[in-house]
């Protein structure tokens, strides 16, 4: 089957920026989309707020306020309500609070009716989680955030088999392969990535967004499954992250990019039936994969050198 999917770039949030002046940006994009024929929206990682983890703060609860305690909220509700009107499937992602006090980087998927019928808790977060002197931006989703207790799932949503990723998930092929063993068809990933590496100031963007688009062509064709992966980039309180968005098909081809680094919509036809080929011949797992021979890929954690 196939249907028009849109990428929501957004720019550079500010710290002092209202949700509901970003909300206003996602709704004016989904407008966008909606013209070109989409029927879903991916936005980025951490969409309604600046990306705060590059501040250390004592004491954590003081952040508090980047995080939602309820999803959809007074602040969100005008998308939810834009999205059922345009009859529009739609994914993005924010700092969640939960009712026991637990803090996660998470992403939902919202079905044309308005239900959340995916949701996600960022797994791998990179950087650390006290302030290190020694580096040139602080990047302290550790300290913030919990690791995700969701784990990779997927959802079959307007006919679709869709899984979320998060940012610095697209660069483990664990999480790519876990959701390609349920028969992903649509990966989506939001993402906030600084533009320099604040350990080496040798490694320029260049390679950074190389990396970027590197893991997600890898993911989408090894699992034989579309990608879109959306920034949230630009400057933030004079803080650079990079673009890039993409959206990729399942032969790793790039079918679309961003050109800017502001709020942008890209969109792509995608026929999903194109990632059956792939599962039914190269990445037909059922009859490649060895699985007796891959233990230590959950067995171990770290890299032991024994030789
Ligand atoms: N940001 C970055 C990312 O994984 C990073 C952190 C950048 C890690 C470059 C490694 C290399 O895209 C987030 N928010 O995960």
């Amino acid at each position: 089957m196939k249907m028009i999917v849109a990428g929501a770039q957004i720019g550079g949030i500010q710290k002092d920026e209202p949700r509901e002046a970003v909300v206003s940006r996602m709704m004016a994009l989904m407008e966008q989309a909606h013209q070109k024929g989409a029927e879903f929206v991916i936005y980025p990682e951490m969409t309604l707020t600046t990306f705060f983890p590059r501040f250390y703060v004592e004491d954590r609860a003081a952040f508090d306020h980047w995080f939602e305690t309820q999803m959809p909220n007074a602040a969100t509700q005008p998308l939810f309500d834009l999205a059922r009107r345009l009859e529009i499937g739609f994914t993005f992602g924010y700092c969640e609070l939960t009712p026991e006090g637990l803090h996660y980087n998470t992403s939902i998927t919202v079905s044309p009716e308005g239900e959340i019928v995916l949701k996600y808790r960022k797994t791998h977060l990179p950087g650390h989680t006290e302030y290190e002197a020694e580096r040139s931006h602080q990047h302290l989703e550790k300290r913030y955030f919990l690791p995700g207790d969701t784990g990779f799932n997927v959802v079959r949503n307007q006919g679709v088999v869709m899984g979320m990723a998060i940012c610095n998930d697209r660069r483990w092929p664990e999480a790519w392969r876990v959701l390609g063993l349920q028969g992903v068809e649509l990966v989506t990933i939001g993402y906030n990535t600084p533009s320099q590496n604040n350990l080496s100031a040798e490694e320029g963007i260049e390679r950074r967004v190389y990396h970027h688009e590197l893991s997600v062509c890898a993911g989408a064709y090894q699992n034989s499954t579309y990608a879109v992966a959306v920034a949230k980039c630009g400057m933030e309180d004079g803080n650079h992250m990079f673009a890039g968005s993409i959206i990729v098909d399942p032969d790793g081809y790039v079918i679309a990019r961003t050109t800017g680094e502001g709020d942008e919509v890209i969109v792509a036809e995608c026929d999903f039936d194109k990632c059956a080929f792939g599962k039914q011949t190269v990445f037909n797992f059922a009859a490649h994969r060895r699985t007796e021979h891959y233990g230590r890929i959950t067995a171990q954690t770290g890299m032991k050198i024994e030789v």
